[in-house]
């Protein structure tokens, strides 16, 4: 069997020994930040926008990372080489490290704990070509969703309650307003308009949406980042989400009820294919293809 490898606080390790003390502050307070990194053909998609939301979640609750962005993707770098990976994910989180438990910030000399490790998938071409089923809830989540934030309860909650309805994906709302997704975000087309809430509080700023709004942009789709209503979503033409694992990944039915034929939709798989000809730009070509 291979040794599976694992980054703690700088050094590279065996995954078995990575072990974090019982008063990690990201163990019992979800007081850290994290990231999901996707790995094609062994190279990291959009690296350095990752850094810099993990360096700007991190900043804005007042961990400062030992490490420099250059440091952290040359760390990372190593990483994918000892543990092989071709196709899967790296995930990384810090949190403000090991004190004793007080809800007040640790004063002095505590360093932050920070953990990579990878995860090998394969891509989600089955979901990516049929489509996925969402349902609705209410956004019980905090006012600073922008904060890609360890603690996750809410998004949780909102997931599971998706799944037990064998579903993919839960899509949030605040009263009438379309939030995002409980790990992802979401758009709709509306008389061919991509439309997606606005980056601010009340959801994460999706790489992957950044990604697609470039995408639109240039090759004149029209776009609008703004908040949507539910209605808008009932009566849209074409629904999908996005994300770092899930890609552009269409929309077909929420709350039992299909999206117009409850299939992709033209403008979803136009984006989709404009998606796999970026990973192949940064990342070389796909052995597997969605169109
Ligand atoms: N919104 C939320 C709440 C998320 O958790 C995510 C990603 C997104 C939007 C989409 O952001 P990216 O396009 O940058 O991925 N969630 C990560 C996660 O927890 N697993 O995979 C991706």
């Amino acid at each position: 069997m291979n040794m599976e490898f694992a980054l703690l606080n700088g050094e590279i390790i065996e995954r078995s020994e990575a072990k974090v003390d019982v008063e990690d502050r990201g163990y019992q307070f979800g007081d850290g930040v994290y990231e999901v990194i996707r790995i094609y053909n062994g190279k990291m998609f959009t690296i350095h926008e990752h850094l810099k939301r993990f360096v700007k979640s991190a900043d804005s609750i007042g961990i400062s990372i030992p490490f420099t962005s250059l440091q952290l993707s040359e760390m990372l770098e190593e990483l994918l080489i000892k543990n092989n990976l071709e196709t899967g994910n790296i995930y990384m989180q810090v949190t403000r490290g090991t004190a004793p438990r007080n809800h007040v910030f640790p004063t002095g000399n505590v360093a932050p704990t920070l953990v990579a490790y990878t995860i090998k998938g394969v891509r989600p071409l089955d979901n990516l070509k049929s489509g996925v089923k969402a349902i609705l809830t209410e956004d019980l989540r905090w006012l600073r969703c922008d904060i890609k934030s360890l603690n996750l309860l809410g998004n949780l909650l909102a997931k599971q309650k998706a799944s037990e309805q064998g579903c993919f994906e839960a899509i949030q709302h605040r009263g009438q307003d379309v939030t995002e997704g409980s790990s992802s975000n979401i758009f709709i087309v509306k008389n061919g308009s991509v439309i997606t809430h606005e980056s601010n509080n009340l959801i994460l700023k999706g790489i992957t949406k950044d990604v697609i709004l470039e995408l639109c942009t240039k090759n004149n789709i029209q776009v609008q980042e703004r908040t949507f209503s539910l209605a808008e979503l009932e009566e849209a033409e074409e629904v999908f989400l996005s994300s770092t694992t899930a890609e552009v990944m269409p929309i077909i039915e929420i709350d039992g009820k299909k999206i117009k034929a409850g299939v992709p939709g033209t403008i979803t798989k136009k984006l989709q294919e404009l998606f796999e000809k970026e990973i192949e730009k940064q990342c070389g070509l796909l052995v597997d293809r969605v169109i």
